[in-house]
């Protein structure tokens, strides 16, 4: 008798502790992890080596499991989107993980989104989705700057992190994120800026967004430039970009590069000019003369930080180029990329770069 009761009372725990886990797991976000590759799936040959590893051999399924505290933070489910080191990443893979993106945010059953990626265009990336994602709810992009087998891997914390953060209600209408070392940056204005160390993402000038700590997002800014649920860009029935290529100023510059990129069809050339996007005597020929040929030309600076200032080192009304604003030449690419999906006015283009 007594043995049936403590069977009857044991069961009795046991369902109590599946409901009450089913009912954590409801209350639990849905968060997608999108793996493309990168160094966050690298390999090392030993646990000191940081860098000379392999990009992009561990899968989306391994990645979670070896961060089993994801589970407390939110219901997650893997899909490996591609596997590529990001440096090369191409337009392809952007419409392809785009259109994805935006398929998976319009199922009631998904939160939010993280997509592992290499750190090398993940900034680019990030800004291409930032102008495409139809949606409000948290897109993450995360990577490592050390391979999953070295000392210290910063992949597990950056990926918990970012989980976390595109579970956050916090997150919700923020735009595209980008979060490695505890940080939160937005995905117009972060960049690259070390080879190696886990710091390298910043914001300069304009500032990080938040930070993540003791499991919780903090933000402090948001930023005040058009993104996701209010972009006029729609990939949805966009199968490829219109080429647009940069050509980078320096001193002893030539035509050389632009004129090979506009023979080639280019559709748009970013000048990653000196200064505030200065244009080289050797040079301006041949862009005014790419403009002619129907070339839409945006001048942005290798600077890095500040106003790429409208008829400030050129007259752009009568040469009728376009100012990338603060945005960096490989954003300015991307930019006058989906411009060009809607139209070659260069003001409405300026106006575009001014909104974005
Ligand atoms: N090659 C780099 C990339 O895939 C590795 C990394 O830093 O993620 O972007």
């Amino acid at each position: 008798m007594l043995r049936h009761q403590t069977a009857r009372y044991l069961f009795a725990v046991m369902a109590t502790m599946l409901v009450f886990a089913g009912a954590q797991a409801q209350k639990l976000p849905n968060v997608m992890i999108l793996a493309t590759g990168g160094t966050i799936a690298g390999t090392g040959a030993s646990s000191t080596t940081t860098v000379g590893y392999t990009a992009a051999t561990v899968g989306v399924q391994q990645l979670i499991q070896a961060v089993p505290e994801l589970a407390k933070v939110a219901n997650v489910k893997g899909e490996q989107v591609f596997q590529i080191a990001s440096e090369s990443m191409t337009n392809e893979h952007w419409l392809t993980l785009g259109k994805r993106v935006n398929a998976l945010l319009a199922q009631a059953d998904v939160d939010g989104i993280v997509i592992t990626h290499g750190t090398d265009t993940m900034e680019e990336t990030a800004y291409f989705l930032d102008l495409v994602v139809k949606s409000r709810k948290p897109v993450v992009l995360v990577g490592a700057m050390r391979p999953s087998t070295a000392l210290s891997a910063d992949g597990p914390i950056n990926l918990y992190n970012a989980v976390l953060l595109a579970g956050s209600p916090e997150a919700v209408g923020k735009g595209v994120l980008l979060s490695l070392n505890d940080q939160i940056h937005a995905a117009r204005d972060v960049t690259k800026t070390n080879t190696s160390t886990p710091d390298s993402f910043k914001t300069p000038e304009l500032g990080l967004m938040g930070y993540i700590q003791g499991g919780k997002p903090f933000f402090y800014r948001a930023s005040t430039r058009k993104h996701t649920a209010d972009t006029e860009f729609d990939i949805a029935n966009v199968n490829a970009l219109p080429q647009v290529d940069i050509v980078y100023g320096y001193a002893n510059m030539n035509a050389v590069a632009l004129d090979a990129f506009v023979a080639a069809g280019a559709k748009g050339i970013i000048h990653a000019g000196v200064g505030d996007g200065s244009l080289a005597a050797r040079v301006k020929p041949a862009l005014i003369a790419a403009r002619k040929k129907g070339t839409i030309i945006v001048r942005a600076s290798r600077v890095g930080q500040g106003i790429l200032a409208r008829n400030g080192e050129a007259n752009d009304d009568e040469l009728d180029f376009v100012a990338a604003d603060t945005l960096n030449p490989q954003k300015a690419r991307i930019l006058l990329m989906l411009a060009l999906t809607k139209t070659s006015k260069t003001a409405e283009i300026q106006r575009m770069f001014y909104t974005y």
